[in-house]
């Protein structure tokens, strides 16, 4: 099948499931178009089957805002009819399932038929999907794309809870490509970080307000009051500065590293004991997931569609928003000698529930319904 995928190619979870769902159809033989404007961050090298087609924004000094939407469709019109796609699959709301549909006309209009499957992923419909200038468009989106899947049962409920959705949402859980270990290298590299009896808590995130990440430095703090231990944090974004400011005033500056946007985060998972996850809302947590599939238990909010992924008391521990004290409490729980393997287990475990073999052949079969003459 000839598949467009069409995503943000930042760091954001959204982008790293669509880019890794494209390179796993293509490792199938499928062929994918990846639709966007900059390489996705998690592409990496040249691989067969793979296709970048990048959209180039005008710089026209009569716009204040560049009509990207427009570009968009446009060039997803140009890839669907030249590389005769069979079928596009929009991941996040805005812009790309208006622009999608936008496509769609302008080829129904040229005689040329293309689906196009959208994908919610959380803050289109939780957070910017809240904001009323949003709402017709994204509702409208919704009911006329050719299927719709959310990434968990939370968001499928926030969505039909927040607009009025005639068309049924599937559930396809996001999910982990397995990885190759680099155990030689490991314990090199945590050396670099951090002493053996030191132990490494883990943050990544885009540093938006959503993620709470002020929360993990307080977490961090009760726990280093208790046990000796080193945070390392991934990402950049709006919170940095706060959170910079309040190492400083707690005086933890030796023990925190911020190591900033980082492309493979699963080395740094590798090296790590416990991933911190406080958000205020959560569809999924992909960041959560990438750590258990390492064996790294996690201490998280239980919101949103968290619980879905992380297990209390079997892959980690959930607590209420802004409970710090608790959360570190959690932390050292895991720590502890006695207990510690059973959850780095129980993570691992929790995660193969998540695999790409596993969710990889729901979005072909979908695929498959909406393109039935295609193997
Ligand atoms: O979390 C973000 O700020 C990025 C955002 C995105 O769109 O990339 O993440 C959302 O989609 C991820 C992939 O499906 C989910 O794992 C995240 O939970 C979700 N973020 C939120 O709901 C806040």
């Amino acid at each position: 099948m000839k598949i467009g995928i069409v995503l943000y190619p930042t760091f954001g979870g959204s982008g790293v499931v669509a880019t890794e769902l494209g390179k796993a159809l293509a490792s199938k033989g499928h062929q994918v178009h990846f639709i966007t404007y900059s390489q996705p961050v998690r592409l990496g090298s040249f691989r067969e089957n793979i296709f970048y087609h990048e959209v180039s924004i005008t710089d026209y000094p009569l716009f204040d805002f560049q009509p990207y939407e427009t570009q968009l469709a446009s060039k997803m019109v140009d890839v669907v009819k030249y590389e005769k796609l069979d079928i596009l699959h929009v991941h996040y709301a805005i812009p790309h399932a208006s622009a999608a549909f936008m496509a769609q006309q302008i080829l129904k209009a040229e005689g040329i038929h293309i689906p196009f499957v959208t994908t919610l992923h959380g803050t289109d419909i939780t957070l910017v999907g809240k904001d009323p200038s949003f709402e017709p468009v994204i509702t409208f989106c919704i009911n006329h794309s050719d299927a719709v899947t959310a990434v968990s049962e939370s968001l499928r409920s926030d969505t039909l809870a927040q607009f009025k959705v005639s068309s049924h949402i599937e559930v396809i859980p996001n999910f982990v490509p397995p990885t190759l270990p680099v155990e030689g290298q490991r314990a090199y590299i945590r050396s670099k970080y951090a002493a053996e009896n030191q132990a490494i808590l883990c943050h990544i995130s885009n540093f938006r307000p959503v993620k709470r990440t002020e929360d993990v430095i307080r977490i961090f703090a009760e726990v280093r009051a208790q046990k000796d231990c080193k945070l390392i944090l991934v990402g950049d974004g709006p919170e940095r500065y706060a959170c910079e400011r309040l190492c400083r005033e707690l005086k933890l500056c030796q023990d925190v590293i911020f190591l900033g946007k980082v492309r493979d985060t699963v080395h740094v998972l590798e090296i790590a004991d416990v991933f911190l996850l406080p958000s205020q809302t959560e569809s999924f947590g992909l960041a959560a997931l990438e750590a258990m599939s390492v064996g790294v238990p996690v201490v998280s909010s239980n919101t949103g569609g968290i619980p879905e992924v992380n297990k209390h008391g079997r892959s980690g521990f959930l607590a209420d928003v802004g409970q710090t004290a608790q959360m570190a409490q959690f932390v050292l729980e895991i720590l502890a000698p006695e207990n510690y393997a059973q959850f780095k287990l129980g993570a691992q475990q929790i995660a193969s529930d998540f695999s790409l073999e596993k969710i990889l052949p729901q979005y072909e079969k979908l695929y498959r319904k909406l393109v039935p003459n295609k193997p």
